[in-house]
């Protein structure tokens, strides 16, 4: 390939729009553990299951946001990816409880692909911070996860209707409502510290020596 030829290809490649969709989901009606309002100012999240078409348990630690190619922070394990984070609030007109994404673009790639799951998780006792580094999940805090609800789609494809709320294809932005997603009826996980993880091992080895000598 001579030099015109490539630089001629370069620019081709960098002028390509990336795949990318835009995301603002929003629920009414949130609820805390016991079936009471949620307050404004606490903290939202939209996450993408990047693979399993599922939702796994969150893990107690710090939160990061994971929208890059290769990126690392997942709120589970390896597969759910934090791509948002916003504050709840409460509608001035109708004081209904909300968490309404102020919207995202998410750029398709490898993992972020057409018909991945996404839902908002709401925490009704995590206050929000406009720097995710400084919250930090604890074990026990309660959060709800709604995934599901009316689709519009701008155009002819898709009418209203409840489903779930996947990644659209490229160049898209449906919108996406729950009305009423219920209460915050799950928890956060607690991570056994190494600490414990050793002295649980040395318990085990101290019971399996203990059982030789009897
Ligand atoms: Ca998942
Ligand atoms: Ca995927």
């Amino acid at each position: 390939m001579n030099n015109t030829i490539k630089i001629l290809a370069l620019i081709a490649c960098s002028t390509f729009a990336h795949a990318s969709v835009t995301l603002s989901p929003a629920a009414e009606n949130i609820q805390d553990a016991g079936g009471n309002p949620v307050g404004a100012g606490n903290l939202a999240l939209i996450v993408v299951s990047t693979n399993d078409n599922d939702f796994g348990m969150i893990k107690e630690g710090g939160l990061s946001l994971n929208v890059s190619a290769g990126g690392m922070g997942f709120i589970d394990d390896n597969d759910d990816a934090v791509i948002q984070h916003f504050a709840t609030t409460v509608n001035g007109f109708t004081s209904i409880q909300e968490a309404v994404s102020p919207g995202i673009s998410l750029d398709l790639d490898s993992r972020f692909t057409p018909g991945d799951k996404f839902a908002i998780y709401w925490f009704p006792t995590v206050a929000y911070d406009s720097d995710i580094a400084n919250i930090v999940l604890s074990a026990g805090d309660s959060y709800g996860i709604v995934s599901s609800g009316q689709v519009r789609r701008d155009g002819s494809v898709e009418g209203d209707g409840v489903k779930d709320w996947v990644l659209p294809d490229d160049g898209n932005s449906p919108s996406h409502l729950n009305s009423a997603p219920g209460i915050a009826n799950l928890e956060v996980q607690p991570v056994p510290e190494p600490t414990s993880l050793a002295l649980l091992g040395l318990g085990t080895l101290g019971l399996i020596t203990r059982r030789r000598r009897a």
